[in-house]
Order: structure tokens, then C-alpha cells, then sequence
């Protein structure tokens, strides 16, 4: 049982648990105010919860994998990314379709965040010897979903879907260029044969470690801050 105890010097571990709360908080506060919402928003909302809780359920596991091994959890970190990130890409998709976003889009979008994260996931775990490369073609598609957000389809057509649209729009193209923009760095930072890889990174398991604080802060921002915009437009916006 001695390692199954948060140590008070156990950042790691502490900020596992501070998420699992908080992923858990965020979701019960959007399913409950699914009631007062009107129907328009309904849906958005809807995946605004289910992307906190299906983060609360992955963050209760990695508290416990982490606490029990001291090890980083980037399996389960990537299947949470996988179901979670192209929810968030269905919020563009939600938010854009009364302007006239057709399902294409929505594939796109989806795709292209599939492509980003399973070729993160080789790049890092599967052929590590071939990280740059796999990490290359991870951020093409990474960048092709900022793009889209910023200057393609989806910008264009949030501005035909009214300003309260047009501005949460807006903030939410900052998660995914500031926000999202952790996690290659964390790849990069802690990956092996990554750019700057060994040469940097002298103590893995500590660079692991870090990597995973970050992590953790970043996740309850971009998903619990991502959700909450999504809640904030759907009382601001007047239809
Ligand atoms: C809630 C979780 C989120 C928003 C996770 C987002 C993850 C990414 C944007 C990851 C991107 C990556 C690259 C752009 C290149 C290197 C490999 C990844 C998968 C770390």
C-alpha cells in the first residue's frame, strides 16, 4: 500500500488527482445544466460534458496507474486524445452547422485530428527511432486543423452565424493554436531521437515526469475552459 499513498512532494500525482476532480466537477455541471439550455445548444453542451467525462474516467485510471507504477501513462493519455479530440472537433462542426457547415467538414476535421494523434502515438511509442518524421506529418495535420479553424471553412462560415458565433469561434481557435500547441512541445521535449530529444533532455523519467504536470494543467484547460465556451455562447447568443 506504501506507494498507493500521494507522497506531499508528489506533484505528479497530486495534479492526476486534482484532474480527475475537476474533469469530474466540469462534467456534472454540464449535464445538469443540459435542462436550462435551449434546444439549439443542447448538443454542444451535451459534448461539451461527455468530453470532461470521458476525461474524468481516463484521469481516475491514470492516477491510479501512475500511483501504482510511478510511471507516465501515455497509453491511456493517447486513447483519452483519441476520443476526446475529435469530440472538440465536432464543437466546430456543432457551432458552424446552423450557417450552413456541410458533413464534410466534419469528416475533415475529424480526420485530420485521427491523423494527428496516431501518428503522434508511432512517432512516440511505436518507432521512436522515427520520431521527427512521424511528428512532421503529426503537425502537418495539426496545422491543417488550425488552418481550417482560422482561415478555411470553419472561420468562414462563423461569420455568417452571427457575432456570438464569430467570437466564440475565435476563442476557441486560441485553445487550439496556444492550448493544443503543449503537446508537441511536450513530444518534442520527451521523445527519444525527438528534435532535440537526448541532447536537452538529460533525465528522462524526471522529463517524463514534468511532461506530465504540464500535461495534466493543460488538459483541464483545454477541456474544461473549451466546454465553458461553448456553455458561455450558448446563453449569450440571443436565438
Ligand atoms: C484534451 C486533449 C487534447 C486537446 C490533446 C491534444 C493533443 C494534440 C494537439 C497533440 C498533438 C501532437 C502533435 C501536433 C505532434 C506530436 C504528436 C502529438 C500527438 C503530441
Amino acid at each position: 500500500m506504501e506507494n498507493l499513498k500521494i507522497a506531499s512532494d508528489n506533484y505528479v500525482a497530486f495534479t492526476f488527482f486534482i484532474g480527475t476532480m475537476a474533469m469530474m466537477a466540469a462534467s456534472v455541471f454540464f449535464f445538469f445544466e443540459l435542462n436550462n439550455t435551449s434546444k439549439k445548444w443542447r448538443t454542444s453542451v451535451l459534448v461539451s460534458g461527455l468530453i470532461t467525462f470521458i476525461a474524468a474516467v481516463h484521469y481516475y485510471y491514470m492516477r491510479g496507474y501512475n500511483l501504482a507504477t510511478g510511471e507516465s501513462p501515455t497509453f491511456f493519455r493517447y486513447v483519452d486524445w483519441i476520443l476526446t479530440v475529435p469530440l472538440m472537433c465536432v464543437e466546430f462542426y456543432l457551432i458552424t452547422k446552423k450557417a450552413g457547415a456541410k458533413i464534410g467538414l466534419l469528416w475533415k476535421l475529424i480526420a485530420a485530428s485521427l491523423v494527428m494523434l496516431i501518428t503522434g502515438y508511432i512517432g512516440e511509442v511505436i518507432d521512436p527511432t522515427q520520431s521527427v518524421l512521424w511528428g512532421v506529418i503529426s503537425g502537418a495535420a495539426y496545422f491543417y486543423i488550425a488552418y481550417l479553424i482560422w482561415f478555411g471553412e470553419v472561420a468562414k462560415l462563423s461569420q455568417t452565424a452571427g457575432p456570438q458565433v464569430a467570437k466564440a469561434t475565435r476563442i476557441l481557435g486560441w485553445f487550439v493554436l496556444v492550448g493544443w500547441a503543449i503537446y508537441p512541445l511536450g513530444y518534442i521535449l520527451g521523445t527519444e531521437g525527438g528534435l532535440f530529444g537526448m541532447k536537452l533532455v538529460q533525465d528522462k523519467a524526471a522529463a517524463l515526469h514534468s511532461m506530465d504536470i504540464v500535461y495534466n494543467i493543460a488538459d483541464a484547460i483545454n477541456k474544461i475552459g473549451f466546454g465553458l465556451v461553448i456553455y458561455a455562447l450558448s446563453r449569450n447568443s440571443e436565438d
